[in-house]
């Protein structure tokens, strides 16, 4: 997905010239991949731009910094106020998608990362569907990968950890060379974990299920859980249940949920349809409420929104 520069990038507390936010090449995360980063994105509502959750993403960043034994110079509430500047200095009514980033700075190298400087930036830009808009309509392909997710105790999952992205790029290159649109993978269990930057939910028997996060290896999602607030508000039964591939096989409905990716129907997994391969009256329906919670259209969800 392309980026479409806007004019300034928050670095350390300065809107800086987006062609002038740069970083040396020793830079430590660039090395090891040790920073963490948050997916945000903000939407055009009737009452103006408003960044979705803004609070829980940087509730997030900081718990992910918190496993990495990163010291954020910046409380939570400056980092929000940061987001929501960036949106307001680069004039981004008509919503974005935002990229904070903590990372460990130039001047000290080698595996120790505590006597590094911990630097944050923030950038937002202009961003389609992450997935395309055919795959919002009309659902994506998925495949299995032969990827495994991490092993919690190898690479901490709970924690959107910028080197751990190594795995779900690796499993992106896979679908993506295969024909596939998305991969899901699988915990070291064997059973499902997630998506490269997405989680999953199935539809069986009018009840919608997900994997329980931590157990599964996956991220808590902040997508995943506004879903489950929608569909439970709609008056749906949710479960966190650990699920194996032909439970993906064998559903009526599945879909995906991220930031970047919004909700997602799956059309086919391992080139089994689900259900009769179209999206389906679950999906579409929770679809349809995440969208209008996002752009502001539902009132008991305002709490969500943070105007910039
Ligand atoms: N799992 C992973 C591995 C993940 O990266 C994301 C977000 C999610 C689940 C969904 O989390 P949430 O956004 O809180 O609902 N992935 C971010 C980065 C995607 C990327 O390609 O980069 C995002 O969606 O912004």
């Amino acid at each position: 997905m392309p980026i479409t520069p806007t004019q300034y990038i928050w670095m350390d507390g300065e809107m800086v010239p987006w062609d002038q936010a740069r970083v040396h090449v020793l830079t430590h995360s660039l090395h090891y991949g040790s920073g963490v980063f948050e997916g945000v994105r903000a939407y055009k509502t009737p009452q103006g731009v408003a960044i979705f959750r803004l609070r829980e993403h940087t509730e997030r960043l900081m718990a992910s910094a918190k496993v990495l034994m990163m010291d954020v110079p910046y409380s939570v509430e400056e980092l929000m106020e940061a987001q929501l500047e960036i949106v307001r200095a680069n004039g981004l009514v008509d919503g974005c998608y935002l990229r904070p980033l903590v990372y460990l700075g130039y001047g000290e190298m080698g595996l120790n990362p505590l006597p590094c400087t911990v630097n944050v930036s923030v950038a937002a830009w202009p961003w389609g569907a992450y997935l395309g808009d055919d795959g919002l309509n009309n659902g994506v392909r998925m495949k299995i990968s032969s990827w495994h997710r991490h092993d919690p105790n190898a690479v901490p999952t709970a924690a959107k950890i910028t080197g751990a992205y190594v795995n779900s790029s690796l499993a992106k290159v896979e679908a993506l060379k295969a024909g596939y649109d998305e991969a899901i993978m699988l915990g070291g269990d064997g059973r499902i974990s997630e998506c490269t930057g997405e989680n999953l939910f199935i539809v069986r028997d009018g009840v919608i299920i997900t994997p329980p996060s931590s157990e599964a290896g996956a991220l808590k999602g902040i997508t995943q859980d506004s879903v489950i607030t929608i569909a439970r508000d709609l008056g749906y039964e949710i479960r966190h249940e650990a699920l194996i591939r032909t439970d993906l096989y064998l559903a009526d409905e599945a879909f995906l949920t991220g930031t970047a990716a919004e909700v997602v129907p799956i059309s086919s997994v391992d080139d089994r349809l689900v259900g009769d391969g179209k999206p389906g009256p679950v999906t579409k329906e929770i679809q349809k409420q995440y969208f209008a919670t996002v752009r502001g259209e539902v009132v008991r969800y305002h709490d969500w929104l943070s105007h910039a």
